[in-house]
This record gives structure tokens, C-alpha cells and sequence, in this order.
């Protein structure tokens, strides 16, 4: 008998309580926590695709929703997350980018043993030329004790600390991409009923990627070791083959498709930004999570992103992650060891 359409339809609630019946000592909490995520994404996905609009609509005279979501979209996703996560009894403290200090659950309200590090919408100045734009987050376990509000210590955990992390990417499609520690797993949005459904399970990244991705416009502040790699991602060095260049200027849009088809991503320290422009807790180390989940890895061209103990919560590091092999030379050229 022919399966049914629906048997080859798996929504990510269904797979998140599959996941969980695979660890029996699950409590369920951090299923519950991933959903109170995916629910947020599909009402930020909402508004995202409405920002187009907004100026259309605005003629008729600005309606403030409107307004909202055109001019304080990033701050719309903030508080989204926000809202999800506080209220629910799952998390004992989040932090946002859009945030000076770690938040903790208002009063009266649960508290659990979970930490989320977000960044709520990056990318938010490509909105207005519609490209790619996504939503990123880290989950960790609280590490103070006590039943009392999570603090700034719980969020200045290691990113080998994770968790689970995530990102939705809000591009042609809507994606949801997350990891729990087992394999990488991609979910496609379908508005017609409103679910996230599997479309990419247990992805693997190639060893060797296919395209770099860089800034080149900030070529003349880089280190001469820098200059050095992304000559050799040229192919400027016949040692070294070739790689094609593809770079939105959206990290998540970037992240994903070198995720998919092989390739690295850099983002260098330059005279500018000496520790890098990308943020450590809540953009480089949940990244580095996925990225090494399927194979790849993340350097912040000395060693491993997932190592690094912040110090501070919204520190920056130099990023380089992607396929491992194109990552290892860039660690090697960096250290000036590769030949
Ligand atoms: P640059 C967007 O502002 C962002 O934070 C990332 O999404 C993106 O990868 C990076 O900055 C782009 O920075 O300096 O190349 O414009």
C-alpha cells in the first residue's frame, strides 16, 4: 500500500518528541523550551514577510503597526523571543543583543534551569532591500545553584557548554536549522499550515567548500596572513585551488549556504575591529555548534570557537567556520604554518 502523503510529513514538534523518546532520562523541558523558539520564529517569519509591505500599506497614511514593523523590526523579534521564553518556566535568564544585561523572569512567573543567548534578528539593515535576514540562538544550562533568578555567570559559559542551538533563516524560504548535540537537522516553514516541517535531516557539510565568504572591502585592514589566506581562497596561489566568492553581508544567509554546499565563512579581526565585528555567545559559538555537529569546524583562527571562556557578555571574536578542511588553513596560514 502506497504511504499515505501525510506519513512523509513530519512537523518539528513531532521530531523534537521523537528526539526526546530517544533519552529516556529527558524531562521534556528543553523539547518545550525548542518549541516556545519555534513558535517566536513563526511570529517574527510573519512580520518579516509584512515589512515589504509596509510602505505600500504606509501610503494610505503610517499605521503604527506598520511603522513597527518597518522601523523597529529587530526590536519586534527582541521582544517576540522575549515574551516566549520569560513567561514559561524554562529559563532561569536570556540574553539579547538588542540587551545590555542578561534578563530574568519577572516576578511571580517560574523559573527554570535553562539559559538562551540570542540574537534576535541580525542582518536587520538588509530589511530594507530584502535580503536575507535571521534569527540566532544558544541554549545552555544554568550553572549558579539555587531556585533563584539565572545571572550574568550562567551566560558566560563556553560554547562546548551548548546545550542545543539554532537558527532561523528568513530567505526564500523560512528555515529553522537547530542541533541538540545529535546531528543537524533543517525544517522548511509551510504558511499555509503554519508548521515547520523536516526538510533537511541530519545535514553534513562537505570537508572542502566550494566558496569563500569575506568582506573583501576591508582587504587593506586585514593582517598580512589574512591577505595571505584570501589570496589562497582566490586561487592566487597555484597551490591552492580556487574557490568562488558569495558573500549577502547577512551572516546567517552566508552560514547556511556554505552550511548546505561546502564553503567558509570568515570574519577577521581588522585595524577596525581587532577581536572581530561578530559577537562570541550569541553568533559565533552557536554556529560553531551547528558547524561542527555536521562536520565542519570554528576557529577564531588560533583554536576552537567552542573553547573560548567569555568573559564579557556581549565580547566579539574573529570568525572563521565552514568546512573543515578550508577552516584547518586558515588556522595554518594565520600561524603562518602552511607552506
Ligand atoms: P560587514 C550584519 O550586520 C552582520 O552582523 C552579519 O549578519 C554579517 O555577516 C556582517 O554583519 C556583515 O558585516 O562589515 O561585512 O558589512
Amino acid at each position: 500500500m502506497r504511504p499515505s502523503r501525510f506519513t512523509r510529513i513530519v512537523t518539528i514538534e513531532r521530531f523534537i518528541m521523537d528526539q526526546e523518546h530517544l533519552h529516556p532520562e529527558a524531562t521534556g523541558e528543553l523539547s518545550n523550551l525548542l518549541y516556545d523558539i519555534a513558535l517566536a520564529a513563526k511570529v517574527i517569519n510573519s512580520h518579516v514577510r509584512m515589512a515589504g509591505l509596509a510602505d505600500i500599506l504606509g501610503a494610505a497614511g503610517p499605521v503604527n503597526v506598520q511603522g513597527e514593523i518597518v522601523q523597529k523590526l529587530d526590536q519586534f523579534a527582541n521582544e517576540t523571543i522575549k515574551d516566549s521564553l520569560l513567561h514559561a518556566g524554562r529559563v532561569a535568564v536570556v540574553a539579547s543583543e538588542e540587551d545590555p544585561e542578561p534578563i530574568a523572569p519577572p516576578a511571580d512567573y517560574p523559573i527554570g534551569k535553562y539559559v538562551v543567548l540570542f540574537d534576535p534578528l541580525d542582518g536587520s539593515s538588509n530589511i530594507d532591500v530584502n535580503m536575507s535576514i535571521g534569527s540566532i540562538f544558544a541554549i545552555h544550562r544554568r550553572v549558579t545553584d539555587g531556585r533563584g533568578p539565572g545571572l550574568l555567570r550562567d551566560c558566560l559559559q563556553p560554547g562546548s557548554a551548548q546545550v542545543a542551538a539554532g537558527y532561523v533563516l528568513y530567505g526564500s524560504s523560512t528555515m529553522l536549522v537547530y542541533t541538540t548535540g545529535h546531528g543537524v537537522h533543517g525544517f522548511t516553514y509551510d504558511s499555509t499550515i503554519g508548521e515547520f516541517l523536516l526538510s533537511h535531516p541530519d545535514v553534513r557539510t562537505p570537508a572542502v567548500g566550494a566558496c569563500y565568504s569575506v568582506n573583501e572591502g576591508n582587504f587593506p585592514h586585514w593582517s598580512p596572513e589574512v591577505q595571505t589566506l584570501v589570496r589562497r581562497f582566490k586561487g592566487l596561489d597555484e597551490r591552492y585551488p580556487a574557490k568562488t566568492a558569495r558573500y549577502t553581508g547577512s551572516l546567517v544567509a552566508d552560514f547556511h549556504r556554505n552550511l548546505l554546499v561546502g564553503g567558509v565563512f570568515c570574519y577577521p579581526p581588522d585595524a577596525k575591529s581587532p577581536q572581530g565585528k561578530l559577537r562570541l555567545l550569541y553568533e559565533c559559538a552557536p554556529l560553531a555548534f551547528i558547524c561542527e555537529q555536521a562536520g565542519g569546524y570554528a576557529s577564531d583562527g588560533t583554536g576552537p570557537i567552542l573553547d573560548i571562556v567569555p568573559t564579557a557578555l556581549h565580547q566579539r571574536s574573529p570568525l572563521f567556520v565552514g568546512s573543515v578542511t578550508d577552516v584547518k588553513l586558515a588556522e595554518a596560514t594565520i600561524a603562518g604554518r602552511a607552506p
